[in-house]
């Protein structure tokens, strides 16, 4: 009796438990383009095109390695619109008793799934390097889940950039070279960029007609759709920007969008890089004198490290983990976010490549739209959909403790041990963002006065009793005691004025 093996968008791994566990020879591979996927926010239509020309892609080698596959365009008639509606059609046209899945990265398909009215086998994915028990392991006990111990286990798992049970060079972490601020030039043209083939210009077209209307520009489209090219394009990093990665991570610039990054998370979360080869690959550009340490350390982390970490999280906390909100934010994400005017340069710029890109690197995100949303105490649930619908690489399980834990800290601090908020002096420190803003950094009340430099004394002053004993927000603290008490008024009246033209709709 034949079996359905469901493959998911985000599942495109030839190596994929379901799978290796099926069998080419009777079992039915299922894949389907559905609406309730593309709908459960307004994902950016570059993400939506992604996700959609490599599934169309590895349908058709899957059946040239000899799988019967039977996959849904979301515009064929016969669609049922969503994951169990389809396996539940292709069950009765194929007379299939049981489905083989691969465990979905979100509480809310995985929920589906369990529920089937169809014998449903879901097996771990195991595309990662910790499985969830070696995290609750881990996690158990422990007063404080930070990154930085469970990534030195990772570190020993895999061997990476290790010399015995030592770290190579001596240290685990060089993350302290890794912040020099925002070059005058960069001598990386950008990611390897490929040109849309026919399946590529299909797909388009069904998403300019069906998602035109989400927010983000489809054109020009680029983006790496199989392994192979996925594979030529992590090289092109790894020879061409990784030496630099390291120093210049934090760094970002209004006219480039990709400095020395990667570009590549949305490549390993569909499964077209296998995120140990990825960082094998980068060991070996160590290994060979091509790359330093700081680099090679600094992106290893990133992927064994915050990565792995994130998932842990996500899995650990279960499903309610997205509807935190530890600090009671309850604004509603303004129409900047999408967009709309704005005279804050640094915002305008970060949503503008958002929208052009599907991407922005993780200071854009962290310390730029995050660090704004979260002085401004935005009702984080809004902030976590709008990321999950925005960037190229959003799945859930990644995309929430990121949003929900790291940046917004409405788990109440299980990722972040501090609030990442900055005023102005971060952000221009970093980038060049600041020159040709229509308000001045350098001012801190009255005229002109840049907002992160109002909001961010605003946003310490409200959460005071939670995070005056927090040790490393003393100094903050103590700065602000030593301000005046009419300049405290001041600051704290102008926050007040600026959140309300924020409500009012009006351009800040
Ligand atoms: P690089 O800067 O070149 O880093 C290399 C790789 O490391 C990435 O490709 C990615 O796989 C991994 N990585 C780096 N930082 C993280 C991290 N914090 N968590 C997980 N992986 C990381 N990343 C996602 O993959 N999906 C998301 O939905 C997502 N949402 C985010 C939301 C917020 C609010 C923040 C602050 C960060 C988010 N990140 C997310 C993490 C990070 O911003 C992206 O992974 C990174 O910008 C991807 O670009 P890159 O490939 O050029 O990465
Ligand atoms: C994100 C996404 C989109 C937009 N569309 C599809 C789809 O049509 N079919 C599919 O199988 N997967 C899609 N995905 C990815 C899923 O939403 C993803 O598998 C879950 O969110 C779990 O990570
Ligand atoms: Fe952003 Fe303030 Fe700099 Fe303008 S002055 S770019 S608002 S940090």
């Amino acid at each position: 009796m034949s079996r359905l093996v469901l493959v998911l968008g985000d599942q495109l791994s030839p190596g994929l438990s379901a799978l290796r566990e099926a069998d080419p020879d009777s079992d039915i591979v299922v894949m389907a383009e559905v609406a309730e996927e593309t709908d459960y926010v307004k994902h950016h239509p570059k993400k939506i095109a992604l996700i959609f020309a490599a599934m169309r892609k590895f349908a058709a080698r899957l059946r040239d390695e000899g799988w019967d596959v039977r996959y849904s365009q979301l515009d064929d008639t016969q669609n049922a619109g969503s994951i169990v509606g389809e396996l539940l059609r292709r069950a009765e046209e194929t007379g299939a008793k049981e489905v083989l899945a691969t465990e979905p990265g979100e509480w809310r398909l995985i929920d589906k799934l369990k529920h089937a009215p169809i014998t449903t086998h879901i097996l771990p994915d195991d595309r990662f390097i910790a499985s969830h028990q070696e995290f609750e392991d881990w996690a158990e006990g422990r007063k404080a889940l930070r990154m930085e111990y469970f990534y030195r286990e990772m570190r020993r798992k895999t061997g990476l950039l290790m010399d015995g049970d030592e770290p190579v060079e001596g240290k685990w972490n060089f993350d302290h070279e890794n912040r020099k601020p925002a070059p005058g030039e960069v001598a990386f043209n950008g990611p390897m960029q490929f040109t849309p083939d026919e399946t590529v210009e299909e797909v388009l077209a069904l998403v300019e007609s069906r998602f035109g209307d989400h927010f983000g520009d489809l054109h020009p489209f680029w983006f790496a759709t199989t392994e192979g090219e996925a594979r030529r394009a992590l090289s092109h990093f790894v020879s061409k920007a990784l030496p630099k990665f390291g120093d210049y991570q934090d760094a970002m610039l209004a006219e480039n969008r990709f400095l020395y990054h990667a570009v590549i998370s949305a490549y390993i979360n569909i499964g077209l890089l296998d995120p140990l080869e990825v960082c094998e690959q980068v060991a070996e550009a160590y290994a060979a004198g091509d790359v330093p340490i700081n680099a090679a350390e600094g992106f290893v982390r990133q992927i064994i490290g915050w990565r792995e970490y994130m998932r842990g999280i996500y899995f650990l906390k279960g499903p309610d983990y997205v509807t935190g909100n530890a600090l009671g934010h309850e604004r509603d994400l303004p129409a900047l976010f999408w967009g709309g005017e704005t005279k804050m340069r640094c915002l305008a710029k970060a949503v503008e490549q958002t929208r052009a890109e599907a991407y922005a690197h993780h200071i854009q995100r962290l310390m730029v739209t995050g660090n704004f949303a979260l002085l401004a105490g935005i009702d984080p649930h809004q902030v976590h959909e709008w990321y999950l619908a925005v960037y190229m690489d959003a799945f859930e399980w990644v995309e929430a403790p990121n949003t929900i834990g790291m940046s917004q800290f409405a788990d109440g601090g299980l990722i972040a041990s501090k609030p990442y908020v900055s005023s102005g002096a971060y952000i221009n420190r970093m980038s060049d963002y600041c020159k040709g803003c229509h308000y001045s950094v350098s001012t801190k009340t009255g005229e002109g006065a840049c907002p992160f430099n109002l909001l961010y004394w605003h946003f310490l002053d409200r959460h005071r009793e939670r995070f005056k004993d927090n040790a490393r927000m003393g100094n903050m603290y103590r700065t602000w005691d030593r301000m005046d008490a009419e300049r405290r008024a001041t600051v704290i009246a102008e926050a007040d004025a600026f959140l309300k033209r924020l409500d009012a709709g009006e351009t800040v």
